[in-house]
Order: C-alpha cells, then structure tokens, then sequence
C-alpha cells in the first residue's frame, strides 16, 4: 500500500520531509500540501510528482487523496492541524514542539485517548539517531551501573535573528534533549532551574545566548544541559550519561579524522539537516510503516506534552529565578 500523505507547512523541514517522502523512504508519495505562504506551497508541489497545493493546512487534513498527514508549520499552530488529524481518525506526524504550552498538549492527549488508539508520532528524531541509540542500550543494560548524571552540550551555528526567541531557546531548542534524557534513562523530570551566563556578542540583543538548563529526575539523576544557538562554528551535539562505574558519550560523527601538519582534525556537523539525516529517514520511514496500519508508533503525544510541560517549568524558573518541581497529569492508560 501506498500512503498518500498531506504536509502542512512547507517551510525548512516541511521540504526537507517532502523529499524524504519522495526519493527516500518507500511506501509514501505526497499528495497535498499548503502553507499560508501560498506561493511556497504551490512551488513546492511542484516540483513532486502527484502534489496539488491546497488553500489551507485544514484542506489538506480533510482531503480524501490524503491518508496521513505530516504537520511542519511553525509551533503555535501544531495544535490545530494535529487535533483535526485526529478527529478525522488519519495517523499524523507532528514535529517538535508537539504544541508550545503544556494546556495545548493535553488537548492533543486527551482527543487522542478519547478516539481510543494512538495516532500522533512527534517528531522527536534523536531517538532514531545510532548515536543515541548505541547510548541507550548500553544505559539500559546496566554497564555503567545505575545513572548519577547527565552532560548535553546543543549547539547551532546560528539562528535567525528575526522570529527566534530566548523562550524558543527552550521551548524548540533544549526540548530535544528534555526529550531524549526521558528516553535514554525512562525517568520523568522531577524539578528544574536555569541559568543564564554572560550574553554571547555573537547573539542579537533581544537573545538570552546561552542559557543553562538544570534537570533533576523522579530517580534523582542530575543533567545539566547547555544551549548556545549562535556557536559559530558548526552544529554541535554531545551528550554523556555517567553511571556509577562508567560513561557513555556520544562518539564523533565524522567518518574520519585527519592528522596533519601537526594537527588532528575532524569536521563538524553545518546543521541539523546533516547531523541528524539517517535518524530523519529513520522516524519517517516508522511513521510511514505504522500510518500504513492506520496507527501511530514512536515519540507519543504524551512524551510532546511531557516534554512541553518540562520545558515550561524551565521558563517559570528562568524567570521566577528558582527551583520549579515539575507537575504531570495523570499518564492515560493509552501511553503505559
Ligand atoms: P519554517 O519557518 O522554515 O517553516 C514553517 C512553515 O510553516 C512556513 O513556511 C510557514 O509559512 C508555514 N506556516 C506557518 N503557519 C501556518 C499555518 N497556519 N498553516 C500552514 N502553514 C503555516 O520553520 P521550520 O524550521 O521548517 O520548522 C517548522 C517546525 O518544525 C517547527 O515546529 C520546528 O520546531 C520544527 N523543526 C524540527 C526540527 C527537528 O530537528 N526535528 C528541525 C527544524 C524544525
Ligand atoms: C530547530 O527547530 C530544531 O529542531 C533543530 O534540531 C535545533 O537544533 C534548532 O535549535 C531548532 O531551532
């Protein structure tokens, strides 16, 4: 079976998964899209095979050439297009942030267990990473002994300085690696702090550049996690989980390293579209696979709002300037 999937929002990502959808992963073709840039929309559809750009992202989640759809427009609309996925009973991909508040995630959760099976996957890709993936299972099989710590370096190049924010710093930055810290340990975030060192002179004024953020787990694990999102110098992911006997950290993501001159080199990653391209397949080639029996697996709603819900207690205490204890709803039955 083909899946015929509708993507809403054709911005840098909603291309970039258009393309996957086309030449890399099998079983999909795209059959709509839309974006309130109109023009981006129809040039994108375009240059695919068996697109038609339609007026709105709601058209495209109702159209009956799409079996799934792909939701890629900014955050605050996430919610939106996600919820009407949903009623209409199609299996849909929402990237990271699931929604920008904790409130508009659990709209998403309870519609979902109210329909009874699950159908959202969120974009959470470091996940499908064989980076992080190697690190899991060797957290998960106890030979680091039990977790103490847990060191995350995010680092972009930079981003733009118009539409980014220091909340978004958080909120669409970091909220990978609240993500992923769940997952590579299966503890929930208990409580967090920020800080905010120096500002960065590379970052625009109106840019809190970098920032710290402080995680304590239910289990008591302590994770420290740096975003600087105008570095400069390329796209630089790391993260190190420390047991009580061992570490694990992620290894380089070049294939080879140089020595010459009196100098050992490696290159590092310009952005995320190359640092995280294998796990980008590998998410969108499960979603296809699950949407084409009707269902959602991976990253759930409940890890979206999870991670929403984290990210907000890190802004309180960012700007409240203390210590926020994390509260969660009750997990539904749906997510066990
Ligand atoms: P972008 O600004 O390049 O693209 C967003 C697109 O959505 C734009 O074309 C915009 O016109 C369109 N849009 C906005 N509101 C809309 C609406 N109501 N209906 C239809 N279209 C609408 O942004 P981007 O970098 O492509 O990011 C899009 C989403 O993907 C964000 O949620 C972002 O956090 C996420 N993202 C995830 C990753 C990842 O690593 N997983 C990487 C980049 C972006
Ligand atoms: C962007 O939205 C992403 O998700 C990238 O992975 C991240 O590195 C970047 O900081 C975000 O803005």
């Amino acid at each position: 079976m083909t899946v015929r999937v509708g993507i809403v929002g054709t911005g840098m990502i909603g291309r970039d998964h258009a393309r996957r959808l086309t030449g890399t992963v099998a079983g999909a073709e795209v059959t709509a899209v839309a974006d309130v840039d109109a023009g981006r929309a129809r040039a994108v559809a375009a240059g695919l095979p068996a697109a038609r750009a339609l007026p709105r992202g709601l058209d495209v989640v109702a159209d009956a050439a799409v079996d799934a759809v792909l939701v890629t427009s900014s955050g605050p609309t996430h919610e939106e297009f996600v919820l009407a996925a949903i009623e209409a009973g199609k299996p849909v991909f929402c990237e990271k942030p699931l929604a920008p508040t904790a409130d508009a995630c659990l709209r998403v959760v309870r519609a979902e267990v109210a329909r009874g099976r699950r159908l959202v996957q969120v974009g959470f890709m470091r996940r499908y990473d064989d980076g992080y993936r190697a690190m899991k299972e060797v957290v998960d099989s106890g030979g680091l002994g039990t977790p103490l710590m847990v060191h995350c370096v995010h680092r972009n190049v930079s981003v733009p300085v118009a539409g980014y924010t220091s909340d978004m710093a958080v909120t669409d930055t970091g909220v990978h690696e609240i993500d992923a810290v769940r997952w590579l340990l299966g503890d929930e975030i208990a409580a967090v702090e920020m800080r905010a060192p120096r500002r960065s002179g590379r970052a625009p004024e109106h840019l809190r550049d970098p920032q710290i953020i402080l995680l304590e787990t239910r289990e008591g694990v302590h994770v420290d996690v740096e975003v600087y999102v105008n570095c400069g110098y390329g796209y630089d992911i790391r993260c190190e989980v420390v047991g009580e006997s061992g570490t694990a950290d992620l290894a380089g993501t070049a294939p080879v390293t140089v020595r010459a001159g009196g100098h050992r080199t490696a290159p590092v990653p310009a952005h995320w579209t190359d640092r995280f391209a294998r796990a980008y397949d590998a998410e969108v080639r499960e979603w296809v696979d699950s949407a084409a029996r009707g269902a959602a697996a991976g990253p759930s709603a409940w890890d979206g709002y999870a991670a929403t819900a984290v990210a907000a207690a890190c802004l309180e205490a960012r700007d409240g300037g203390r210590r926020v204890a994390v509260t969660l709803a009750e997990r539904p039955a749906l997510y066990a």
